[in-house]
């Protein structure tokens, strides 16, 4: 790595290559992830995407073009909600490596959440960067011609298979990469039983497949978030790993944050963390959703005639749910799941795996025509 560094000049004027210390920090599926430091403390992280799926092997190929989405997704989140996602120093696409600002001293909103840490604003702060990212990037606020053009280059569809498979069709059959506690059979066994969920997951997919509306983070949960708490006490957040994006739904976000917190509600219950915590976990799903819905209507959608903005917004959050209901079953049943459930002992693992499946089949029984802004908060409130 210090050689790559050398031979970046983009690089190179962020450390002094001749003295780095190099870490692979990388927790994730599917890259090596490094952080690279000078000893005069300077850093910056190196994202390199290898040419397979990290937690599997070889076996399972993955193109490293992937970089070259992530770091086109960040350009355009700078340029759309400056400091939301991490500075892109370089993209070096012939050895897909891309350059990152270090955020060392940041940490992963997941494992904060899994440790009953509580950042408050961190919930709103992603509201709005997905409200202001869709906006900016949607057919209502540029020329349609430059949306299409756009919208083209942005394509990914290795990735985009991924999810399509993993979210939307492995969990609900028998396939080789699911796995769960035989103690949820039940659930599992009547979630694919339902010819309704299963109906509505068929939509989601579609709709997933089909609506490319504005660029989308297209994996954006509580793992894919670091946090961090400023001197005067303020909480920030930023958005990374963002090699799923493409033009897509903008539910499917906000879908991703709202199942996420419901795992961490799940554990918070299961493991009978404070009031305090409880209370600030029920709370995220509301303060993404205020905060997207305002900010939508502060950028007004286009055009702003016959109640349209109000009407695109209650369909985003009913896609908003029936994505959060897909995503968060397959962290219970299918391939790569949550640590939040994973490292529970064994006796609450059941009960907050069990929470969160009987929770997200409610969620795809939900009216799938569109759901305003209280409606939705109120339908996701309660924990089954
Ligand atoms: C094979 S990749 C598995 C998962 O890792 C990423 O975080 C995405 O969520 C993807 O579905
Ligand atoms: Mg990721």
């Amino acid at each position: 790595m210090p050689d790559h560094v050398a031979r970046r000049p983009d690089l190179a004027r962020h450390v002094d290559h001749r003295d780095l210390e190099v870490r692979e920090v990388g927790d994730g599926n599917i890259n090596l992830v490094f952080v690279a430091r000078d000893g005069a403390g300077n850093g910056l992280c190196l994202k390199q995407a290898l040419p397979y799926v990290r937690s599997f092997g070889e076996g399972w190929p993955l193109t490293p073009a992937r970089v070259a989405a992530e770091a086109r997704a960040y350009r355009t989140a700078e340029r759309l909600d400056p400091g939301a996602t991490p500075a892109v120093y370089d993209l070096d696409r012939e050895q897909a490596v891309l350059g990152l600002e270090d955020l060392s001293g940041w940490t992963v909103w997941r494992s904060a959440l899994n440790d009953g840490e509580r950042h408050a604003g961190v919930a709103e702060r992603l509201g709005r960067y997905v409200a202001r990212v869709a906006h900016g990037t949607s057919p209502g606020s540029r020329p349609g011609v430059e949306f299409r053009r756009e919208a083209a280059a942005s394509i990914n569809p290795d990735l985009c298979l991924i999810t399509e498979d993993l979210v939307f069709s492995e969990p609900f059959e028998e396939h080789p990469h699911n796995s769960f506690d035989p103690a949820l059979a039940d659930e599992v066994a009547r979630i694919r039983a339902d010819q309704r969920a299963l109906a509505r997951v068929a939509e989601l997919r579609h709709r997933f497949q089909t609506c490319g509306e504005a660029l989308i983070h297209g994996d954006l949960h509580t793992g894919s978030v670091m946090v961090r708490r400023d001197r005067d006490g303020a909480a920030r957040a930023k958005a990374f790993d963002a090699e799923f994006a493409f033009y897509g739904p903008v539910g499917f976000d906000l879908g991703a944050l709202l199942a996420n917190y419901l795992a961490a509600r799940a554990r918070g219950a299961a493991l009978d963390r404070s009031a305090t915590f409880r209370a600030y976990v029920d709370r995220l799903a509301g303060e993404t959703i205020e905060a997207f819905w305002e900010e939508t209507s502060l950028a007004g959608a286009e055009p702003r005639v016959g109640g349209w903005t109000e009407r695109w917004l209650e369909c985003v959050l009913a896609d908003a749910v029936g994505f959060a209901a897909v995503k968060a079953i397959r962290r219970i049943v299918g391939w790569a799941k949550n640590s939040d459930i994973e490292t529970l002992p064994p006796a609450a693992h059941a009960q907050a795996a069990a929470c969160v499946l009987r929770t997200a089949h409610a969620w795809l029984l939900a009216p799938s025509a569109g759901l305003a802004r209280d409606e939705a908060i109120e339908l996701i409130g309660p924990l089954r």
